[in-house]
């Protein structure tokens, strides 16, 4: 099994590091097949060197596209030495037997990386060098292939050590490593073609890991992968959590919504907002946001969509909360807000919301022995997807409060209702395991913040499967619904909604959250 190398093809894309192996090479009397570039570079350093196009008797056409890919140059790399029928055929067609193979294959990540046009991508897509290296690496027990420059270090000392002579174990090593190589290529063009891969999804290009302090609990570590900097400017205020992260996201990705609206406030806990208003000044907004839920405002995330100026800041620091975000602070504000030591000050990146938006970051998450990847929810209802389904339609007014409650909707653990009015959140309920469980925990909630709920909007996440949640909605006084529909029993809701002067709309669009 041990093989005295007496010739070897080389076509290789970068050549650094090459020059002592082909002089090695020549030392030890192999013979060099090689391709153009390859080929000039060899014969630049002084080395004989057999152009390829003198096996193959061809020339290399297409623009390079055919150079290699040739019976004479795979039959010599794939040819059986112990196989009779191999050997008979070698001998019969003249083919010269290659016993190493050295490729570097187009560097077709790289040029990816690099913004080339799609012409230029295509044209980096190996196709010759991907199967001398397939071809070689199969038949390891005959050739040695080399695959990626990465080797060359290595194969310098087989030949060093071996004057020429390689092993089966040193052959199939390398045969090991030519097929990481082939794997990883055709991935990162599959990767290239479908738009996606869970490399970028996960940012593995530009790693930026920060060390939390811990995970979601004490017990469990954790970190966060991204680049922080990128969206925020941390003013003031202790470093931030796990949870902190995830509350932070939450309320970028609904204030997201809001970017380009009148000032608009929001207060997350748990990764829903549990107060949510939009007025004239930011101060307003805040105060009526906070109106939603004091109680669960405590110790929570606060965004908002302007500037937050002083009476605003005062305001905020009657409140024990974690984070503030908001585009811009005035100074007189800031220093009100740095108050509090531990309090984290977040200002948000020129435009840092709209990329956030319009990002196309896929959403990964742990599951099973792997992950489920999906493109992110980036389809906010508007005005025109709108399907009036019963016989009264919703005013002007209750349109603007249906495409609001929509919004905060869309942001909220499912099963979920969102009851608005006004521009301001009155009661969600949050993650519940049945839709009617979610609407009467939005009632029941808004009536102990002293919500009057006459007149007020409801939006649902998903259908409703039976009218009941219509049902319970007007005897809690709610005049408009927003909900996808599709429901096979969707006439049953429209049905009750007719006889009960309720206007109901759908979207089309389900808006899971889990
Ligand atoms: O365009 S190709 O896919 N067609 C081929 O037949 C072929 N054979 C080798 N590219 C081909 N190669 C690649 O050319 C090698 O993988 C290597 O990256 C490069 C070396 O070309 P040169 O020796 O002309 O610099």
């Amino acid at each position: 099994s041990n093989i005295t190398a007496k010739s070897a093809l080389i076509s290789v894309f970068s050549k650094e590091g090459l020059e002592p192996i082909v002089q090695k090479m020549n030392e030890l009397g192999i013979t060099i097949y090689s391709t153009g570039g390859t080929e000039k570079f060899i014969t630049d350093l002084g080395i004989p060197v057999v152009p390829v196009e003198d096996v193959t008797s061809y020339p290399s056409i297409l623009g390079g596209r055919v150079k290699t890919l040739h019976p004479k140059v795979f039959g010599g790399i794939l040819n059986r030495r112990d196989n009779e029928n191999d050997v008979a055929q070698i001998k019969e067609f003249d083919i010269p037997q290659i016993d190493i193979v050295v490729v570097d294959l187009y560097p077709f990540e790289k040029t990816v990386a690099s913004g080339a046009s799609e012409q230029d991508i295509i044209e980096k897509i190996d196709i010759g060098g991907i199967s001398l290296i397939r071809a070689g690496a199969k038949n390891y027990k005959d050739t040695l292939c080399v695959g990626t420059v990465q080797d060359y270090t290595a194969l310098l000392e087989v030949l060093e050590e071996g004057n020429g002579v390689t092993t089966l174990e040193q052959r199939k090593r390398f045969a090991t490593n030519c097929f990481n190589v082939s794997s990883h290529y055709d991935s990162a063009i599959y990767n290239y073609f479908s738009g996606h891969s869970i490399d970028k999804a996960l940012k593995i290009s530009e790693p930026t890991v920060m060390p939390l302090r811990y995970g979601e609990n004490p017990h469990q570590r954790g970190w966060f992968y991204g680049n922080f900097n990128e969206m925020f400017t941390k003013h003031h205020g202790k470093e931030l959590s796990y949870n902190n992260l995830l509350d932070v996201d939450a309320a970028v990705n609904l204030m997201s919504e809001f970017e380009h609206d009148a000032p608009t406030f929001a207060i997350f806990k748990h990764n829903n907002a549990c107060g949510v208003a939009q007025r004239d000044t930011i101060h307003q907004a805040y105060v009526d946001a906070l109106a939603g839920d004091p109680v669960s405002a405590f110790g929570g995330i606060l965004i908002a969509n302007t500037n937050i100026d002083k009476a605003t800041a005062e305001e905020i620091h009657q409140l024990f909360c974690e984070v503030v975000i908001a585009p811009s602070f005035d100074e007189d504000a800031m220093e009100i807000l740095k108050g509090k030591k531990n309090r984290i000050l977040l200002e948000l990146v020129d435009g840092a919301l709209s990329r956030k938006r319009d990002h196309n970051t896929l959403e990964v998450r742990a599951s099973l022995n792997g992950y489920l990847v999906q493109d992110p929810n980036i389809k906010t209802d508007q005005k025109a997807d709108l399907k009036t389904a019963t016989t009264i339609s919703p005013s002007e007014e209750q349109i603007e409060d249906l495409l609001f409650a929509s919004k905060i909707c869309k942001h909220t653990k499912s099963n979920t209702i969102v009851l608005a009015k006004g521009k301001q959140l009155c009661a969600s309920g949050t993650g519940q395991t049945s839709r009617v469980d979610a609407l009467n925990q939005a009632i029941h909630k808004a009536g102990s913040f002293n919500f009057d709920l006459e007149g007020a909007v409801m939006a649902s996440d998903a259908f409703f499967p039976f009218p009941d949640c219509v049902e319970i909605a007007d005897n809690a006084g709610i005049k408009a619904v927003i909900q996808p529909g599709g429901s096979i029993k969707d006439q049953l809701s429209i049905d009750y909604c007719n006889e009960n002067n309720i206007a109901m709309v759908f979207t089309g669009t389900r808006h899971f959250k889990h």
